[in-house]
């Protein structure tokens, strides 16, 4: 199968190594190495089972590329390689395939070990948010919809308790209850998403989104797939959720999960190093907000899949989802305890 893929971009046959690549929960990443240029690529197959319309993701990054390439011409930007014929996106019996360039001496990071790759991190968003604010946002296709509409998600969380695996739900009671308890944050996410104004957000701004260089700096975000208008609550809270704690979300032990509070500070004045100026007085007053939405969002999701049999995530071991949403409750709860001032 990969050589008839990589055939498509002017790979033969014993001329590169590849092997699977990254901690990504839905596509599929590979590194190529190309042995005599010393070139290294990022291939990845594009999860269809989640992206109905791939086509749509190629035309959102293709859009961004063109402006960023006219308004910020020295902004790192990563974009596929064109096939053989011209395009970046390729279809195959095997699945949507599309390959990157390997941004050279990158490395990415799956938790945040200090304040400075949090500030660095929120900075390289923000950034990112800021360089496309002139685009006309609508223009961007909604390659996922409504992915962050914490209210559908608490529809499907709901569907889920009447249609799920049975015994799971009897098992998952303590969890369903904390749910259940806390919906008035669908309630003020509601509330608050009427007043926000739609940007160019990444809806995916987990660490492992960021390439690194060296010396620890920020070089740019990356994983575009879920690039779409959206709130920066859900930049800034996916970033809350990700960065805060020193264990990420397969921890299976939540003693060891904590906030930060040097890592909460981080995120805000990174992220407020680009967008200090963008952001309204209203916005600047969620930053807290955008963290507990995040993390509930996310519970939800996690736990709604283990109700639905791990139809989404995947389980690499029995009951994987419900850890994770143990996880992530005991995350927000640890939030919820914590004053920012
Ligand atoms: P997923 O959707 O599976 O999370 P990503 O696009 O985030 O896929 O890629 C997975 C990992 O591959 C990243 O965390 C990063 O380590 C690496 N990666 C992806 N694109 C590049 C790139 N252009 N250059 C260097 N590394 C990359
Ligand atoms: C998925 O693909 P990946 O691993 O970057 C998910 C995110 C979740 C995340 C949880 C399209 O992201 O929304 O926050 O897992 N992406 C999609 O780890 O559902
Ligand atoms: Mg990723």
């Amino acid at each position: 199968m990969m050589q008839q893929v990589l055939s498509h971009f002017g790979f033969k046959e014993g001329s590169y190594n590849i092997q699977p690549f990254g901690n990504g929960l839905i596509n599929k990443t590979w590194v190529v190495e190309i042995k005599l240029s010393a070139r290294t690529y990022i291939l990845q197959r594009i999860n269809e089972t989640v992206f109905k319309h791939p086509a749509d993701i190629a035309f959102n990054i293709s859009l961004m590329g063109d402006w960023l390439s006219k308004t910020f011409p020295n902004y790192l930007f990563t974009k596929p390689i064109n096939k053989i014929n011209g395009h970046p996106l390729l279809k195959t019996e095997f699945g949507y395939f599309r390959m990157y360039p390997f941004v050279e001496n990158s490395h990415s990071i799956d938790v945040v070990a200090n304040e400075g790759q949090a500030f660095e991190a929120a900075k390289q968003f923000g950034r990112f948010t800021k360089n496309l604010s002139g685009l006309t946002v609508t223009q961007l296709k909604i390659t996922l919809p409504d992915f962050h509409n914490l209210s559908l998600r608490y529809q499907q969380f709901e569907m889920a308790m009447q249609n799920g695996n049975e015994k799971r739900i009897k098992e998952s009671k303590e969890w369903i209850e904390f749910i259940v308890k806390h919906k008035n944050i669908v309630t003020t996410f509601e509330e608050l998403t009427k007043e926000l104004k739609l940007r160019c957000t990444h809806h995916d701004t987990k660490i492992s989104n960021v390439l690194f260089d060296k010396t620890g700096k920020g070089l740019c975000v990356i994983d575009l797939d879920t690039v779409m208008p959206g709130y920066f609550i859900s930049d800034v809270g996916d970033m809350m959720r990700t960065y805060l704690s020193p264990v990420s979300e397969e921890e299976k032990d939540y003693s060891k999960i904590e906030i930060r509070s040097a890592f909460y500070h981080a995120i805000v004045n990174g992220y407020l190093s680009e967008m200090g100026e963008e952001l309204s007085e209203l916005e600047k007053k969620q930053f807290y907000f955008a963290g507990k939405c995040m993390i509930y969002m996310q519970a939800i999701r996690f736990l709604t899949d283990h109700l639905n049999n791990d139809l989404y995530y995947g389980a690499q071991y029995e009951g994987h989802n419900l850890i994770r949403a143990g996880n992530q409750i005991s995350l927000l709860k640890c939030l919820m305890e914590f004053n920012p001032e």
